[in-house]
């Protein structure tokens, strides 16, 4: 049921709100002067004397440069990429929490496009969440839109576009911010895991404010517009990828067809095809029927998309982490899925991971774990011990454990090379043929992403984390519940009308569609209220969110915008209640009441007949939210509902209001 609509907002009757961060000299500076000083992190000030809690009473002002270049990052195939200031992959943006923020974007392309600061909570700055059509017009080829938001929030974050599946093509730039000085950390939990003591803390609060980020994608030798053509020509959705980028680079990796199809056949996947791909026939990608392989064209599928795989002769440089052999010392890595298609899981070999916090958000964890599974959008921050000998070398693994596709990219972590030492460079060496070369060191997963056991002992098989029960936030964060104010439940149905959409509650969101590029936005509210897709919502109320599956689908990693949710429960088959409390009721054991995971991503469970999920929010900050599944095909295909919440309570800034 959808919720009553309130009238229709004038844009031009809003209001102008106060506006705290002042238009800047750098604004309109030169772009050749501005290159240069972007993104160098230069106002880094970690070690902060005074305590800061939520302002630092600076601001910081970055231009990003978005154009168009050629890259070949896996060796395989040369292709069109965004850089980000000239780069790509772009380089992390550091802050700090507390500071204002102003990142100017600067279109240099030629397609039009925005950036969505993923994971930011936007708490006042509705105009800056940076979806088209939504919150703001497109940036046009040329143009430029400043973006200006205050980091609240700390930990690792990102910014991608949100207008088609740009991201996909390296639009996309990790952002880390640096918590406060005076925050309460779970560091001395680590410690005691660790057998440490408060050296170890000290040293997790210095790694820390240096978290070196470990950006992992998906990666294809077609541009996303490319895949689009396939996709919509042949009535098949592409899936299935060329390799695994760790920071933008990768090799393509060809196994041999044996060792494939002894994976296939392991998970009755039937016959694979020389990517790991299941065959495009397989009713899992192509669905008998109308609208899927009734329609279907398979001839229009190029070869080289699915099913050869052709690595010979591939400069396969894989990306290098040298880290200093310092004894007993602890790094911090953040992990973000910058992709926007596989799940990936991943590890360090011989490197337990000691996981502190998942997007941005400080855990709990029970105990190191070997593995951990980063979906599309996820940011998970983890302590590793640096405590292996000067010289040796360990694998670096991001594998696609998904059903269409087996496939693993590979990175290194090298202590301060010394040559000879029987793990460095010269000894490292390809599994079998197909592989790039590999430090000798002992994995935690398969090819696949599976775990294996480290030795026969059962008890010290890998572990992996999982994130339902083993990353509740901390300091504990129990969720609102009845007592704190009326609930209002919203129910969103995932469904697959045909092999071209994907949709909430059978509405197709068109992020991409003519429409969303005609100009509606900045915060379209009137021109949403009447929309598909739409859910309106008051200010300060508590928000359930039922997503709901019906039928075999992977998981969908549904991401929130503004502020993040509790997962406060999941199960399989169907979702026949009126509220929460009922649902809990009944299934006492799906749910968690009394601390949570608190996230902005999380994906629905899966299941052959039906699943769902139910999250947890207050409406705190007024303004057209977003929950979407965040698989860059779901998206575009439409997997999308708009929350308008409170929305005729925004006054929009003079400089973001529509021209007269
Ligand atoms: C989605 O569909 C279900 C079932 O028809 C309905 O109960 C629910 O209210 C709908 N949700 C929205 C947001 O329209
Ligand atoms: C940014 O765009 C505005 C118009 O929206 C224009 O006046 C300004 O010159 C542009 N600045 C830069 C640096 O491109
Ligand atoms: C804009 O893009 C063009 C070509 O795409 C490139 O030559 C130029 O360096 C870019 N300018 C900036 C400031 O990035
Ligand atoms: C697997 O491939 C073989 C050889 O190409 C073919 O004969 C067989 O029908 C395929 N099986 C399935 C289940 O697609
Ligand atoms: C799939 O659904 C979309 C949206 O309803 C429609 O535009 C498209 O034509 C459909 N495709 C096929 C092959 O029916
Ligand atoms: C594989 O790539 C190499 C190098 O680009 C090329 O020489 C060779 O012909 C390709 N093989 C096939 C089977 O396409
Ligand atoms: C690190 O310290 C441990 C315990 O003191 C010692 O056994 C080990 O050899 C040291 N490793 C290195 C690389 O110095
Ligand atoms: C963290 O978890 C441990 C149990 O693993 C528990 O004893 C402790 O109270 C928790 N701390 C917080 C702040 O939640
Ligand atoms: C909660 O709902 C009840 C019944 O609809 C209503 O009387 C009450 O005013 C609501 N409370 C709040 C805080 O909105
Ligand atoms: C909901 O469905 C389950 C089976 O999925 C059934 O056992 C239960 O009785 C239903 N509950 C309601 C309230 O209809
Ligand atoms: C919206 O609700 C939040 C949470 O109660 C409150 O802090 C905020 O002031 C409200 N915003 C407006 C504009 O009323
Ligand atoms: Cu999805």
């Amino acid at each position: 049921m959808r919720l009553t609509l309130i009238p229709l907002l004038s844009l031009s009757s809003l209001t102008v709100a106060r506006h705290t961060s002042p238009r800047h000299a750098t604004f309109a500076r030169d772009l050749s002067l501005s290159l240069s000083a972007t993104l160098d992190i230069s106002t880094g000030n970690a070690a902060h004397a005074e305590v800061v809690s939520t302002e630092t009473g600076k601001t910081v002002y970055y231009d990003v440069v978005v154009s168009e270049g050629v890259a070949n990052p896996d060796g395989g195939q040369e292709r069109m990429v965004y850089l980000i200031n000239g780069e790509f992959p772009a380089k992390t943006l550091y802050i700090d929490q507390g500071d204002d923020v102003e990142v100017n974007v600067h279109a240099n392309t030629s397609e039009a496009t925005t950036v969505h600061f993923h994971g930011i909570s936007q708490q006042g700055t509705p105009w800056s969440d940076g979806v088209p059509g939504v919150s703001q017009k497109l940036i046009q080829p040329g143009g430029n839109f400043t973006y200006r938001w205050t980091a609240y929030q700390h930990g690792l974050f990102q910014g991608h576009a949100h207008q088609k599946q740009q991201q996909d093509d390296g639009l996309v730039f990790p952002i880390f911010i640096r918590p406060s000085a005076d925050l309460e950390r779970p560091f001395s939990q680590l410690a005691a895991l660790a057998g440490g003591s408060d050296a170890d803390v000290a040293d997790m609060m210095a790694a820390e404010a240096n978290t070196h980020v470990f950006s992992i994608m998906d990666w294809r030798h077609r541009t996303s517009e490319e895949v689009n053509a396939v996709w919509q020509s042949a009535n098949v959705e592409p899936l299935c990828v060329d390799s695994v980028l760790i920071n933008g680079q990768g090799a393509m990796v060809c196994p041999p067809m044996s060792e494939l199809q002894t994976i296939a056949d392991a998970r009755g996947f039937g016959n694979i095809t020389a990517k790991g791909c299941l065959a495009v026939t397989s009713p899992i990608v192509n669905p008998e029927g109308e609208g899927f392989s009734e329609d279907a064209d398979m001839s229009l599928i190029p070869d080289d998309t699915w099913d050869t795989c052709n690595a010979t002769g591939a400069d396969r440089s894989l990306y290098t982490l040298e880290v200093d052999p310092c004894n007993g010392t602890w790094a911090s890595f953040g992990i973000v899925n910058t992709g926007g298609l596989w799940e990936l899981k991943f590890s360090i070999d011989e490197h337990p991971l000691y996981v502190y916090a998942i997007d941005g958000h400080y855990v709990n964890t029970t105990q190191p774990f070997d593995i951990i599974s980063v979906p599309s959008g996820v940011r998970y921050q983890v302590m590793v011990k640096l405590d292996k000998d000067d010289g040796s070398a360990y694998t670096i693994r991001a594998a696609a454990n998904v059903v269409p596709q087996v496939i693993t990219g590979y990175g290194v972590l090298q202590y301060t090379d010394v040559p000879g030492r029987a793990n460095s460079k010269e000894n490292f060496a390809a599994p079998t043929e197909g592989y790039p070369a590999l430090p000798q060191s002992s994995a935690a997963m398969d090819y696949t992403g599976a775990p294996i056991a480290i030795s026969d002992i059962a008890e010290d098989a890998a572990t992996e984390l999982d994130p339902w029960t083993d990353a509740p936030p901390f300091p504990a964060s129990p969720p609102l519940m009845e007592s704190d104010g009326n609930i209002t439940m919203v129910v969103l149905g995932m469904s697959r009308p045909n092999a071209t959409t994907w949709a909430a509650n059978s509405t197709v969101w068109k992020q991409a569609a003519e429409a969303m590029q005609d100009g509606t936005g900045p915060l379209a509210g009137s021109a949403l209220i009447n929309a598909h897709s739409v859910t309106i919502l008051p200010n300060d109320t508590i928000v359930d969110i039922v997503i709901t599956v019906t039928g075999e689908h992977p998981p969908h990693p549904m991401h929130k915008h503004y502020n993040q949710f509790w997962v406060l429960g999941q199960g399989q088959g169907e979702w026949n209640y009126s509220s929460v409390a009922e649902a809990a009721a009944a299934m006492p054991d799906s749910f968690n009441f009394v601390n949570p995971p608190i996230r902005d991503s999380y994906n629905t469970p899966v299941s052959a007949t039906a699943s769902w999920l139910a999250v947890r929010y207050r409406t705190v900050n007024p303004g057209p939210d977003l929950i979407h599944c965040h698989l860059s095909q779901h998206a575009t295909g439409g997997m999308v509902e708009v929350l308008l919440e409170g929305i005729e309570l925004v006054e929009l800034p003079e400089e973001y209001a529509p021209p007269q």
